[in-house]
């Protein structure tokens, strides 16, 4: 008979063979039914319920590679528990299939109540099957398992390697064709989107605009390398036949809009830079892009406005709310539906096909991604998505500014020297930007071409870099005069505040 660690790691990786192939077959049913994938609605409930600074080291430390992480985490905790649930179910195969019961149900009871795109019944197909797969797959491991003593192995070792090589099979084999399957979902029916040439349609941006300096950002962001921030495992893939923005609430009339009914009112294209309130000061988390798309007053005014309302609830079809001053989409500054972001319909990460865009204001409180709903409401009767996690209610964006050169402890050639960079006050302009070395005096920095009040506006700096350790900051006042705070403040509630430094040495 062999040893008893082989005993035990056979009969576990039994377990983790039956739990892979139910999670495979859930998989397959998700794809199909476009309900969440028990794993997805475990991981969605954990970004909810996360305590803030969990979410700001979260955005901070991974970005959107949390997310493959966070995944992968629950696979891992699941594998553990299953394989346990194997070994028991050598001796026990009643609590083994107890134990993989109550695993598929909790993605069930995750799947029923959490945050997801889908409604009815597919929310809850992909658990089910998940469940069953789960009972089935391990009942037959561990009976496959099953100690018999005549068996030279203890076991019938033969019937186990049949038991878990067929699962193994059936459980790729879903994977496998759920993945080829799904490669390109929705792209076809995003091809096909051809958004008009807007009527009132941006100006260039002025050549002087970007900065000659390498290292600078680029003034207008890639789509590609556009930071992103969301909450889900899976990004919507929306097909627009199967869309439509309903605008209700305290509005004369209901509306509900087709991405066709959108595309045929009158379009305007505008540079908005955006900011998230995450964004530690001198960090990634802001992004500049031509934006086409329906102003959202337009709308407002069909729908009419009721008396008393003082705010707008809006929804994204993973059910995420977003709540903006109605002043701030009212006021004359350009708040819009977008449909387009640098060229093309919106990427499918950035909200396709139709996201919020207000200029001024932090994404979390603005830009609602994949929206399908917009209730004109008040703030006292309700509360968002991040003001419920001890984010504030109205989050004008902060004025900031970044050094993008030299990067942090950069080697500087002693003589000449140039630093360049970012600032933002979104709405209200950059008026001036400051630079000062060690704590020298604050010197002029020359200001880039501005191309609007909404987006950001790049600057330069010449210094005669002596040799040593240097350290650089920077400030920036915005249009109403307003310089930027030295006061540091961490991102929540309302933005991070601060003053960006970067540390040289010259040689
Ligand atoms: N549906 C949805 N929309 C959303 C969010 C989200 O989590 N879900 N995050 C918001 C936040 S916090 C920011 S900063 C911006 C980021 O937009 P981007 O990912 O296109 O850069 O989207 C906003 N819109
Ligand atoms: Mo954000």
């Amino acid at each position: 008979m062999r040893d008893k660690w082989s005993q035990h790691t056979t009969a576990a990786a039994g377990g983790v063979i039956a739990a892979g192939a139910a999670l495979s077959i859930g998989y397959l049913v998700a794809a199909v039914t476009g309900g969440p994938w028990p794993v997805d609605a475990v991981g969605v409930q954990v970004i909810d319920w996360a305590p803030g600074p969990v979410k700001d080291f979260a955005v901070r430390e991974l970005g959107t590679a949390d997310r493959p992480l966070l995944r992968l985490g629950i696979c891992v905790v699941l594998a553990l528990v299953a394989a346990a649930a194997g070994v028991v179910g050598r001796r026990r195969p009643p609590v083994a299939i107890g134990i993989a019961f109550l695993l598929g149900l909790t993605g069930l009871v995750f799947a029923g109540f959490g945050r997801s795109a889908a409604t009815g019944v597919e929310r809850l197909l992909p658990a089910i099957a998940t469940l069953v797969a789960a009972v089935v797959a391990m009942a037959l491991v561990v009976r496959a398992r099953t100690p018999q003593a005549e068996q030279p192995d203890g076991f019938d070792r033969r019937r186990f390697l049949l038991t878990v090589s067929a699962l193994a099979v059936v459980g790729t084999g879903a994977f496998a064709t759920t993945r080829i399957a799904t490669f390109g979902t929705g792209e076809a029916a995003r091809a096909k989107v051809r958004v008009p040439r807007p009527a009132d349609a941006a100006r260039p941006v002025p050549a002087g605009a970007q900065v000659d300096v390498p290292g600078v950002s680029r003034f207008v962001t890639p789509n590609s390398k556009f930071y992103r921030v969301d909450t889900l495992l899976e990004v919507p893939r929306i097909d627009p036949a199967d869309w439509e923005l309903r605008i209700h609430g305290m509005v004369g009339k209901e509306l509900r809009l087709s991405l066709a009914d959108l595309l045929d009112r009158r379009l305007i294209e505008r540079d908005i830079t955006l900011t998230c309130v995450s964004n530690e000061v001198g960090g990634p988390y802001v992004g500049n892009a031509r934006w086409i798309g329906v102003p959202v007053a337009d709308v407002l005014a069909e729908a009419g406005v009721r008396n008393g309302a003082d705010a707008v609830k809006s929804t994204s079809i993973d059910g995420l709310t977003i709540g903006t001053p109605l002043s701030a989409l009212t006021d004359g500054r350009d708040a819009i539906f977008a449909v387009a972001m640098n060229g093309e319909p919106l990427p499918f990460d950035h909200g396709f096909p139709v996201r919020m865009v207000v200029p001024g204001l932090y994404g979390y409180v603005s830009a609602t991604k994949w929206i399908v709903d917009f209730e004109v409401t008040r703030f006292q009767d309700f509360s968002a998505y991040w003001t419920d996690r001890g984010w504030a209610v109205e989050a004008p964006i902060k004025t900031a500014s970044r050094i993008d050169v030299p990067k942090g402890f950069a080697t500087v050639k002693a003589g000449p020297a140039i630093a360049a960079g970012v600032a933002w006050a979104q709405h209200r302009g950059i008026a001036k930007v400051e630079v000062r070395v060690d704590d020298g005096p604050w010197q002029p920095a020359v200001l880039a071409a501005e191309d609007t009040i909404d987006t950001w506006r790049q600057w330069r700096f010449r210094w005669t870099a002596t040799p040593g350790t240097h350290k650089l900051t920077v400030r920036a006042t915005d249009a109403d005069g307003n310089v930027q705070t030295a006061a540091p403040a961490p991102p929540r509630p309302n933005g991070s505040s601060g003053l960006h430094n970067t540390v040289v040495m010259v040689e």
